[in-house]
């Protein structure tokens, strides 16, 4: 007899009070790399830089891909990437960050891929409005939810299963944000690690949504009740709990770590004088209002200097830059920013729930001033 798939992965799983990051989260650690810190200075996100996350394998692209678009619609259509070429395209700037980043600062540990705070990157994406495609294939008008199936495919908790992600119809016809299959990032075909050859951009959505190596897109008049739906990506505080669905991201801001590092702790080094506190804020919720910086833990804030959206077009879906002045002196400091967007603000205090979702309380940055004559040897 064959040992069923359940033995591969049981069910999702709390760390114990003491117990460490296990070698399993180091693997999906080192395979799904976050930014870099230092990165949140660049309006776009270079290549190589930008968070990357996926659940089973890169699946290798050949040139018969093809992406169809079927269920309940008139006119099925089977296309290759090339032919969505001849649509019009629209290019949009959007902050992505996935839905599990902050899970591994929560007590206790919801065992899964264990980001900090760096699962976030704003990328130029240009493709073709999903609604378009809709439109030409006839979308049925008692559709309900339009899914999508990449072409990777993996067992998640004993669940075989293509990554599949649906969105509701009138999100996937939608204007504001409108909905993408795009081809391109940053300008130039996408990356393998990021969907190549075709992926979904849902802007203000937490990165789940954001489907890529897209092959199928079916449209259906019934509700989706796939795994990533009903078993994964849900607010739960007990594991029988329905839950509520994660959707779009909650406000964050960050801050480009200052001064220079320790190499294992990871603690910032500064000189005393004036410091430029900098970093990104965002909000896929609801726009943006604010940033308040802290220096002294989270006890006393002042606001920081937000920058206005880029003006270089629709960019009410990237980060925005923000700064503020700060005079180091000698000593341990705790470096603390939060951002506000028109529905509240970020919470300073614990916020937990099964999966480790939507984790977006404060970020502290611990900052040693060295005193004025601690000069380099
Ligand atoms: N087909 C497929 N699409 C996927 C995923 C995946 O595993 N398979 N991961 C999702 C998750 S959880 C996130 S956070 C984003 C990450 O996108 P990126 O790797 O381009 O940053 O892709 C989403 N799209
Ligand atoms: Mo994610």
């Amino acid at each position: 007899m064959g040992q069923g798939l359940g033995y591969l992965s049981g069910p999702a799983r709390l760390a114990g009070p003491d117990e460490g990051i296990s070698r399993e989260e180091l693997a999906l650690a080192t395979r799904n790399h976050g930014l870099p810190l230092e990165a949140l200075r660049y309006d776009v996100t270079p290549p190589g830089l930008h968070y990357v996350l996926t659940h089973y394998d890169i699946p290798y692209a050949d040139d018969g891909w093809r992406l169809t678009v079927g269920g309940r619609v008139r006119r099925p259509l089977r296309v290759t990437p090339a032919d969505l070429a001849a649509f019009p395209a629209v290019t949009t700037r959007v902050t992505m960050e996935c839905a599990g980043n902050g899970r591994a600062l929560l007590t206790p540990r919801p065992v899964s891929q264990p980001w900090l705070v760096e699962a976030v990157g704003t990328a130029e994406w240009t493709g073709v409005p999903l609604r378009v495609l809709l439109d030409e294939a006839g979308a049925a008008a008692d559709a309900v939810d339009v899914v999508f199936t990449g072409a990777d495919h993996g067992v998640e908790r004993g669940v075989e299963q293509d990554y599949q992600r649906a969105l509701p119809l009138d999100v996937a016809l939608g204007r504001d944000p409108e909905v993408l299959v795009a081809y391109a990032m940053n300008g130039a075909p996408l990356p393998p690690q990021h969907g190549c050859p075709l992926r979904l951009v849902v802007p203000g959505w937490y990165g789940m949504a954001h489907v890529k190596w897209l092959r199928d897109i079916t449209v259906s008049d019934a509700p989706f009740t796939g795994f990533q739906h009903t078993v994964a990506y849900r607010l739960r505080q007990e594991p029988d709990d329905e839950g509520e669905p994660v959707t779009r991201i909650a406000p964050r801001a960050l801050l480009v770590p200052p001064g220079f590092p320790d190499f294992m702790s990871r603690t910032r080094v500064v000189r005393p004088g004036p410091v430029r506190l900098e970093g990104r804020a965002w909000s896929g919720r609801a726009p943006l209002t604010g940033v308040e910086v802290s220096t002294d833990g989270g006890a006393t804030w002042d606001p920081a200097v937000l920058d206005p959206p880029d003006p270089g077009g629709d960019s009410r879906w990237a980060w925005r830059r923000w700064h503020a002045d700060w005079t180091a002196v000698p000593g341990h400091h705790v470096l603390a920013v939060r951002a506000t967007d028109e529905e509240g603000d970020q919470p300073s205090g614990p916020l937990w729930n099964r999966g480790g979702f939507a984790n977006n309380r404060v970020q502290r940055q611990p900052v040693l001033c060295l005193a004025a004559h601690d000069e380099p040897a």
